[in-house]
Formats: structure tokens, C-alpha cells, sequence
């Protein structure tokens, strides 16, 4: 047994609370080193052996050094002391807070391990209030995103000075505008129910300078060039008529330049009654060479805001409330979310379930993200690492088989289960450029990312215009006007993704079902894995390797499968199912 492997951590994703009565119970080993795992517990109050339980531990993720085993347990009065029970071989040892010992063990004064609670790891007490609970619409939903500015243009009426010509072949520049506005989103609700969304993600739609609006000048009013709170209350109704929920995008750590407070300070300096509103260093402000002050990244048009002070606070709670409450969106993505302080999250979290206890908040956070989502501040975070394992495989074809799995389980591992059910699973973004560009313009691979992305655990977002075909770089040039002209879209692409959203939406099991790899192999380039949720199971076999692949899956029990595109019949014979994908292709297959 190779101890120096074997890692747990009382109370953090290692040991968290699942739900109201869930404990689930995690811990890692070198790779294949383990034939048992098992948790060995007790409630501390009565820790005596005929009360101590041992419940088997499964395998849940591995990647290229550890092995990851997770086992639920309900304790009865919510109090819960544990140790583990490893076997290798003909090795048996126990791990506890005090470290690794022999089974019989005894201490000093003749009391064994398992005969004393000293000495055992805790989980001291479940404490629903304390469980990260996203609300449980999340894992049912396809979101897609929106960047107002581009989405379509209901009301020309509305249209910036300047606005430029919405053609298939538009070029998105830093400043250029279009005059997609609020109602352009509501004119086209019809779309996207029929793709099969279910939430709509915006990018800012408050009153800003910019095109992308990520530079608030107020937070209460829609931007004039989009509408108006009256127009936003009617999209928001309207959505909910079909079925579609909306998210607004809070840019909580940094106003914009006409944000009337900083004005006043740019005009006052710290004599401004606004001075503790942002970070001065000095007693005059300026903006160049380069700002004297706190900003987002070094631009200055961006001044970061004290969400420390009372006032700042007060007013962007309010802002928080008052979109929930009285204009009825359901989530709140939080911009950088990782630069403003735990503290005012923590509020924010407060008063939004408070005003609906099933919004959803989610954190923009690119990197790993545990320390917000411990159940008192978000309740997932757009999911960046999913993202760039899947391109990174699918899309770029940069890593192979195993290194995708190991990268993905490591995931599984570092939030709880809750979490990770919930993430926002995206493939690009108004941040990056799109899906197709980063598939170098080959459908067949921006094809198997989505296959992916739409069958894994997490809710997936597509980012407008992808369903048909958009392509563009970074910033700005993910940002052009969507193509409205059914003549340059590619209608196959927009109903492979319809398809493939309704077989998500009719099957539990590829929402939040059980999912397992079934091949990851070392140089390989595909994968197969199993998604189930007792009800229905699937097999699915992603082949982005540029020859044909058959191969005999294991592991599967017995069943009959049939493809859900056509009726070829698959048979487990002698413990084995035997696939074959074409050249960069999908066979996805459901049990009968
Ligand atoms: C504009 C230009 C850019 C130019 C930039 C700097 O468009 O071409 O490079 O100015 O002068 C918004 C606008 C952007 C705008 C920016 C600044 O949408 O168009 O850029 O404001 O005016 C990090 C942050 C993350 C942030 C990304 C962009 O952690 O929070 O950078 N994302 C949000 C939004 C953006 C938005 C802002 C923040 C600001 O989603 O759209 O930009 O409100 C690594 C790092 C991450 C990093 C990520 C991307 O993985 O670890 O931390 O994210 O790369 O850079």
C-alpha cells in the first residue's frame, strides 16, 4: 500500500453535506493500489462496537496517480466519527486524524481504535443551514447566452447614433454597435424554445457607455438603447410563458467611468462624498498615465468599487434585490466574482434568497473555486475547466483520452456533487472566441464537444449563434450580430443541437444521472462512458480520432442497447459490448 497517497480532509469537499441528511464521505489513493475501501463510523456520543457500521466506499474518479472513492451515508443523529479501512493486498490498515494504524490496534492505556472516538475524523453535526443546496431547476437547464448589443434589433427606434448595418457578414469591432435590444430577444423567444432553451443568460443590459455594457452607469435602468425596466418586466413574462427563466450578469466589482459617483470623485478627489466609494491612493484622481486608483485588469474606464463600505454596499444590495424581487429574474452571474471580498457575497447571498429562494448564483471564477461554494456564498461557478478539457480534447485534439478523464474526475473531486450537478458547463463565450473557430472550422469535432457538453453532469450553455454556425475569434470577434438570414445558417448544425437538447430534456439519466467512463486510454483518441439513473442508461462511444474504432466495452452488466439514431440492436455477450464510431463521430446508445 502506498500510504504517502492517501489524502482526506475533514469537512471541505472531502467530507461535505449532500442534502438535509447526506453525508458524502471521500478519499484518495495511489491509482489502482486498492482492491477495499471501506468507512468505518459512529456517532462520537456512542461509539462503542456494536454500534460502529462499515459501509463499502465506491470508485468514483480517477485520473493518471490517484484513485478517488466516495461513499453517502445518512447518519442517524446527524453527528458522524470516522475512520477509513484500507486493503491492498494482503495489507489491511485503518486511517484516522491521528494516521494509519493495524487492524486490533491498540493505544497505551489499551483501548482500541475502534473502541474510542479520540482520535477518529468528524463530521460534528449536519446542519441543514449550512448545506449548499442549489436550487433544483439548475440541472434541468440549457442556457444560452446573449449579448444584448447582438442578439437582434426589435426596435430601430432605439438605435445608437451610428449604428451599423446587422448583415451575415458584420464586423464586430471594440466600439462598433448594432441595436440589438430587449425587444429582439422577445421576438425571438420562439426560437429558442423551439432549440429547446430553458434559461437565457445576458451579458449587462444596464445603462453603460460601451457595447458590451460591463461599464454600469446604473444599475436600476436598463440601458436606453436596449428598452427600458418596463420592456425588461415584459421579456422576463414573456420567457416565462415558454417555459425560459433569465439570468442578468451583476458587475458588482468595478463601476464604469459615468457612474455619477466616480464622476463626482473625478471632479472632488478624496474630498468627494463618494471618496471611500473606491480605492484612491491619492488626493487627486486621475486616469493617466495610469490610474490612481483601484480598477478591474489596469483599465481605468473600470474603477473598482469598496464593497467593504456601508453605502456601496447598501446600494448594490438593493440593486440585487430589486432585479430579483420586483422584475422576477432568477440568477444573478456574478463578473469577477473572485476579486470582491467573501464577506459581501455572503450578504448578497442573503438577500437574493431571501427575495427567491430558487435563484441562482453563479460566480464567473475561471479557476478552482472551493472557497466560494461551501453553501454561504454561490452555488456554482461557470464551469472554465470543464470547458477546457473539453476543447482541449474535442476541439484541439491537444490531449488525449486518459488526460481528459483524469482531468474531468479531477473535477468531480475538488467541489461537492451538488456543485458540480449544477455548473454552468460552457464551451466559449463573449470572453473567447467561439466554438467552431476553436475547432479550426471542422463541424465533425465542434460536434463531439457539444455531444459532450449536452450528455455530461452540469447544465450546458451555448452561446448565441454557435447552433448555427457563427464562428469568430477573441474578443471582439466572437461578438458579431447574430445571423438571422436562414440562407447563411447552417440548419443541419441548429438541428443537431435540437436533437440533442431533447434527448437531455426527456432522459433524467443524462441530466443528473450516475456517469462513469468506460474507455479513456492512454494516446487514444476517444472515450466511451455510461450515464444512468436507474430508470434509463446510456452508452456513449465519441470517436475524434480520424479512422474508424470498434471496441468491446466492459463493465456493463447485461442489457440490450439500441442506437437512438436508427434501430441497430447492441447485445452485451460474454460481459462485453461490442461498438464501432466512424471517423470523428458520436454513437450514442440507449438501453432497451
Ligand atoms: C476590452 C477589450 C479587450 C482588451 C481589454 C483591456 O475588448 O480586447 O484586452 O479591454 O483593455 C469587459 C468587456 C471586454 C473589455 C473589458 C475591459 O467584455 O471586452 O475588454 O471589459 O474593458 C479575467 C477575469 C474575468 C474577466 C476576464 C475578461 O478574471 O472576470 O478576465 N471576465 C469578465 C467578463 C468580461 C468583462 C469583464 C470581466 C470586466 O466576462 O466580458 O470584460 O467587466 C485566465 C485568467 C482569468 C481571466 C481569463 C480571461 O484564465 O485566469 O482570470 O479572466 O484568463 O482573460
Amino acid at each position: 500500500m502506498i500510504k504517502e497517497a492517501v489524502f482526506h480532509q475533514p469537512k471541505s469537499h472531502y467530507a461535505y453535506a449532500y442534502d438535509k441528511e447526506t453525508l458524502h464521505i471521500r478519499i484518495r489513493t495511489k491509482r489502482n493500489d486498492m482492491d477495499n475501501v471501506y468507512v468505518v463510523h459512529g456517532d462520537k456520543y456512542r461509539f462503542t462496537p456494536e454500534y460502529i457500521q462499515t459501509t463499502k466506499m465506491e470508485k468514483f474518479a480517477s485520473d493518471s496517480l490517484f484513485d478517488y472513492y466516495q461513499a453517502a451515508v445518512k447518519p442517524e443523529y446527524r453527528r458522524f466519527a470516522y475512520a477509513f479501512r484500507l486493503e491492498s493486498g494482503k495489507e489491511t490498515l485503518y486511517y484516522n486524524e491521528v494516521g494509519f494504524q493495524k487492524e486490533g490496534a491498540q493505544s497505551r492505556s489499551g483501548i482500541g481504535m475502534l473502541e474510542s472516538p479520540s482520535g477518529m475524523f468528524e463530521f460534528p453535526f449536519l446542519n441543514p443551514v449550512d448545506v449548499n443546496n442549489p436550487p433544483d431547476w439548475v440541472k434541468n437547464a440549457v442556457f444560452y447566452q446573449i449579448f444584448p448589443e447582438r442578439f437582434a434589433n426589435g426596435d430601430p427606434s432605439l438605435n445608437p447614433p451610428g449604428t451599423e448595418e446587422w448583415t451575415h457578414d458584420a464586423e464586430p469591432t471594440r466600439d462598433n454597435f448594432f441595436g440589438g435590444d430587449l425587444q429582439g430577444v422577445i421576438d425571438n423567444l420562439g426560437y429558442l424554445e423551439e432549440l429547446g432553451i430553458t434559461c437565457i443568460y445576458f451579458t449587462p443590459f444596464f445603462e453603460a457607455k460601451s457595447n458590451h455594457k460591463y461599464d454600469t452607469i446604473d444599475y436600476l435602468k436598463v440601458d436606453p438603447q436596449f428598452g427600458d425596466n418596463e420592456k425588461a418586466k415584459e421579456l422576463v413574462r414573456e420567457a416565462r410563458k415558454r417555459g425560459i427563466k433569465v439570468m442578468l450578469d451583476a458587475v458588482f466589482n468595478h463601476s464604469g467611468y459615468y457612474f455619477p459617483p466616480f464622476q463626482d470623485v473625478l471632479k472632488n478627489g478624496r474630498k468627494s462624498r463618494f471618496a471611500n466609494w473606491f480605492h484612491l491612493r491619492e488626493e487627486e484622481v486621475v486616469t493617466e498615465p495610469q490610474p490612481n486608483y483601484d480598477t478591474f485588469g489596469f483599465v481605468a474606464s473600470m474603477p473598482k468599487l469598496n464593497t467593504e463600505n456601508r453605502e456601496v454596499k447598501a446600494y448594490l444590495l438593493e440593486v440585487a434585490r430589486y432585479w430579483v424581487e420586483d422584475v422576477g429574474v432568477d440568477g444573478w452571474r456574478l463578473d469577477v466574482a473572485n476579486e470582491v471580498d467573501h464577506q459581501f457575497w455572503r450578504e448578497f447571498r442573503d438577500v437574493v434568497k431571501k427575495a427567491n429562494p430558487e435563484a441562482y448564483i453563479l460566480g464567473e471564477i475561471w479557476h478552482n473555486s472551493m472557497a466560494w461554494l461551501g453553501g454561504d456564498q454561490f452555488d456554482a461557478v461557470m464551469n472554465y475547466p470543464v470547458t477546457n478539457s473539453i476543447l482541449e480534447f474535442f476541439a484541439m485534439k491537444e490531449i488525449d483520452a486518459e488526460a481528459f478523464m483524469g482531468r474531468l474526475d479531477a473535477i468531480q473531486v475538488a467541489y461537492p456533487k451538488q456543485v458540480n450537478e449544477s455548473a454552468f458547463n460552457l464551451l466559449d463565450s463573449h470572453d473567447t472566441p467561439r466554438l467552431l473557430t476553436i475547432a479550426e472550422g471542422d463541424k465533425d469535432r465542434m460536434k463531439l464537444a457539444a455531444t459532450f457538453q449536452l450528455t455530461y453532469t452540469g447544465a450546458p450553455c451555448i452561446y448565441y449563434g454557435d447552433e448555427i454556425g457563427m464562428a469568430g475569434g477573441n474578443d471582439p470577434g466572437c461578438r458579431a450580430p447574430m445571423i438571422w438570414d436562414e440562407e447563411h445558417q447552417d440548419r443541419d448544425l441548429f438541428d443537431f443541437y435540437k436533437n440533442l437538447i431533447q434527448l437531455r430534456k426527456e432522459h433524467r439519466a443524462l441530466r443528473d444521472g450516475t456517469f462513469r467512463f468506460l474507455s479513456a486510454g492512454k494516446g487514444n483518441h476517444y472515450v466511451a462512458y455510461e450515464r444512468t439513473d436507474g430508470n434509463s442508461r446510456f452508452v456513449f462511444l465519441l470517436n475524434g480520432s480520424d479512422e474508424e474504432i470498434t471496441i468491446n466495452l466492459t463493465g456493463l452488466g447485461k442489457g440490450t442497447f439500441v442506437n437512438v439514431e436508427g434501430n441497430e440492436r447492441f447485445q452485451v455477450k460474454r460481459s462485453k459490448l461490442k461498438v464501432t464510431a466512424g471517423a470523428n463521430s458520436a454513437l450514442i446508445l440507449k438501453e432497451q
